[in-house]
């Protein structure tokens, strides 16, 4: 066979060696996870969690990891140390590994458009667990799973509503708002004050970010005694900063309980001890342990079925004269 036939065959054989192998690329992605025993390969998934801030999120954090073990789920899991940059780089890592679907708890609600197209774009499924986004596009995550937060303000603000209801007032509140932006701090604000503020007696009279920490919320409850010397109640977005104000509390020489009575929402041990006690009144359960819902969503989207655009968690609402009886029960 003449030299420039065999030339010309052994091109045609390597450009369509490669024309499978793009037509493979860009058909199937390769997968990012390794094969399991059976040879199977393990539905990888990629979770960016908010960070570590509360006693909320971690338990949070251990239900997802423990519950994508036991799925036999590969879990790529990065901590964004509460920074939206650091969850869109996680995103964007996650596409790049080309993980079978992507999971995130938005830090903020807002900024996420972008980076949910490139995911879009990769053909990587979305699912928001806890937090949402504020967007137009719901094509760009498949389901949310997360608590009613406005619910959770009204049930707190309710609360006060009904322990108040013969006081003539003026009932001063101090409240300890979530991280600025994100849909916990935004909803439970709006619930709390659209119950509490149709009565005039009711005034906040102190109103600031405590970022959902126990350090920040002691440091802003400390300069809110020092500004206001009539606060009657304590509005806490979650229990990390309720605890932290108690101590800013005591160290004022005043007395959680009777001073100032402090309503909170999570639902942590720390909080149904400060309960037992007498420093809290009453707490609004937010539940986090949803991994195993999670990582049924997961499963489910993977195999192409159908989910439900929203998933809502399942808690209560607990006063202080049950919170020895329950405390026992409590699994975070
Ligand atoms: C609520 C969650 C909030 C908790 C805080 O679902 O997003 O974030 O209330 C946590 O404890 O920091």
């Amino acid at each position: 066979m003449s030299r420039s036939i065999t030339r010309t065959l052994g091109a045609v054989a390597v450009a369509a060696a490669m024309t499978v192998s793009l037509a493979a690329c860009a058909g199937k992605k390769a997968p990012a996870g390794s094969a399991d025993a059976g040879g199977q390969h393990k539905l990888v998934f990629g979770f960016s969690q908010v960070g570590a801030e509360s006693g909320w999120r971690s338990a949070n954090t251990k239900s997802i990891q423990d519950a994508a073990k036991a799925a036999g789920f590969e879990l790529k899991f990065s901590d964004a140390q509460q920074k939206q940059e650091n969850q869109i780089a996680a995103i964007r890592s996650f596409i790049q590994q080309k993980v079978d679907v992507i999971g995130f708890s938005p830090v903020v609600t807002t900024g996420w458009d972008t980076v949910l197209k490139e995911a879009k774009t990769a053909g990587i499924p979305v699912i928001l667990t806890d937090r949402a986004v504020d967007t137009q596009d719901k094509t760009l995550y498949k389901t949310f799973i997360g608590s009613d937060f406005v619910k959770e303000g009204t049930s707190a603000g309710q609360w006060l509503v009904d322990t108040e209801k013969s006081a003539t007032g003026p009932v001063n509140i101090a409240e300890l708002e979530g991280t600025t932006g994100s849909a916990p701090a935004i909803d439970r604000k709006k619930g709390f004050e659209d119950v509490v503020l149709k009565d005039p007696k009711f005034k906040i009279i102190a109103d600031q970010t405590g970022d959902f920490t126990r350090a920040k919320g002691k440091e802003v409850m400390e300069a809110f005694l020092k500004a206001h010397k009539d606060i009657n109640v304590l509005f806490a977005h979650n229990d990390d900063m309720a605890v932290g104000a108690i101590q800013a509390i005591e160290e004022a020489g005043l007395k959680p309980g009777k001073d100032i009575k402090i309503v909170s929402i999570d639902g942590i041990k720390d909080a149904f001890q400060a309960m037992a006690d007498g420093k809290i009144e009453e707490v609004v359960e937010c539940n986090p342990l949803i991994g195993p819902q999670i990582m049924d969503l997961v499963q489910k989207i993977h195999d192409k079925q159908d989910v439900p655009d929203r998933v809502l968690s399942k808690e209560g609402v607990f006063s202080k004269d049950q919170a020895a009886a329950e405390l026992p029960n409590r699994q975070y």
